[in-house]
């Protein structure tokens, strides 16, 4: 049996004869082993700039579930930090950033700033030798303007401030994001080099955008990203996850130079289909909120997606990331269902030891 990893053949236009299935947010709070983990860290970021730490987290669900591929534990604000600003994490509310240092002055650290991102790479190698062999490894960033969101409003928010900078700051707005996808390509470039095998954007707030300004600010800095990335040697597939994008996405499969393109929760049937039908390979699309509902609706909605989708190159997954609060027997459902294998470990609430 071919030990290429599932998903990097479907990321390679393949249509299997079953999807490779992983899930967005797999590592994390969902997972009981993960929270007895998190209790050993200061923090949350310097949970993420520990190897040792990252590397058992971003295991964790792939010892628990047979899932085709590891995503590297990390977060996408780990860059503005690295760009120097502040970023912290309140316990129960999410992120917090200090105010924003002037973006001339965050040019002059896209340097440094992989460098100060090591850990990850770090991380990553020492996952990459722990991973079966027919198991993906997928390292990420964050969307340009999906952080450029955070570093304006300094924490999670509905996007009107940054929205409206956009329109008032335009040329601000413009240097900012090139800031980030230099920052973004350097980034994703080290972590092909210690191990990722495939690349993940997330662009996780590209809803409400007209044409011109989804064109601008998540396209345009998408495609910079994946040309600057290619043009140093990498050759890891990309999967470009524009979030709430609707139609738009079809213009973003045209212009953007991914393999794969991950469809948020509205994605129709026929959408997907077209986007097969052009040379994309396609990821998602189950709703992480009927994920954790679980029950019949559930079932019937992971068949739809296998019989809709599954006619060419398909990555099973869902539409935005796992809720903390699913529970883990109706993840177990879904993986077996997908994959055909039995999941081994406990699936209730209990801690398994590593
Ligand atoms: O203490 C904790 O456990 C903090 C919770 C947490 C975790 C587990 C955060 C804070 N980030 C992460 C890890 C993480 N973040 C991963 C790796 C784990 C995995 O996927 O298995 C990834 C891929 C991310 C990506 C991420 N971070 C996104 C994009 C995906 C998405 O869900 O839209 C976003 C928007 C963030 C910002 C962020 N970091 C953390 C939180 C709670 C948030 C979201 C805040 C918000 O909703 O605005």
């Amino acid at each position: 049996m071919s030990e290429t990893p599932r998903l990097l053949r479907a990321l390679g236009g393949e249509t299997l004869e079953r999807p490779p299935i992983w899930l967005m947010r797999q590592a994390g709070r969902s997972l009981p082993e993960y929270r007895e983990l998190r209790t050993r860290a200061k923090d949350f970021i310097s949970f993420c700039h520990n190897p040792e730490m990252a590397a058992e987290a971003t295991l964790q669900p792939v010892r628990r579930f047979p899932l085709d591929a590891a995503i590297v534990f990390a977060d996408i604000l780990l860059i503005p930090q690295a760009l120097g600003q502040d970023v912290w994490f309140e316990v129960g509310e999410g992120p917090r950033l200090g105010a924003m240092p002037q973006i001339a002055r965050m040019a002059g650290e896209v340097e440094a700033s992989t460098g100060r991102l090591a850990a990850i790479g770090e991380t990553l190698s020492r996952v990459r030798a722990e991973l079966e062999p027919d198991r993906a490894l997928i390292g990420f960033a964050g969307g340009p303007w999906t952080v450029a969101t955070y570093m304006i409003e300094g924490r999670s928010s509905d996007r009107s401030g940054a929205r409206t900078f956009a329109y008032e700051h335009r040329d601000e707005l413009d240097a900012l994001l090139e800031v980030l996808v230099d920052a973004t390509a350097r980034y994703l470039v080290m972590q092909a080099n210690s191990g990722a095998q495939a690349l993940q954007i997330f662009e996780s707030w590209a809803e409400g955008l007209a044409e011109d300004v989804f064109e601008r600010i998540v396209v345009r800095p998408h495609r910079a990203i994946v040309e600057k990335v290619r043009s140093a040697g990498v050759t890891a597939p990309f999967i470009g996850f524009p979030r709430g994008a609707g139609a738009l996405v079809e213009n973003y499969a045209a212009t953007v130079p991914v393999e794969g393109v991950a469809l948020d929760t509205q994605a129709s049937a026929d959408l997907g289909r077209r986007l097969q039908a052009n040379g994309k390979t396609i990821q998602g699309a189950l709703d992480n909120l009927l994920l954790r509902a679980g029950g019949p609706g559930l079932d019937a909605r992971v068949e739809a997606l296998l019989a809709q989708w599954s006619g060419g190159p398909y990555i099973f997954n869902l539409g935005h990331g796992v809720m903390p609060d699913t529970p883990l027997d109706h993840i177990a459902r879904v993986v077996e269902r997908v994959t055909g294998k039995t999941v081994k470990s406990g699936t209730d609430q209990e801690t398994k030891p590593a």
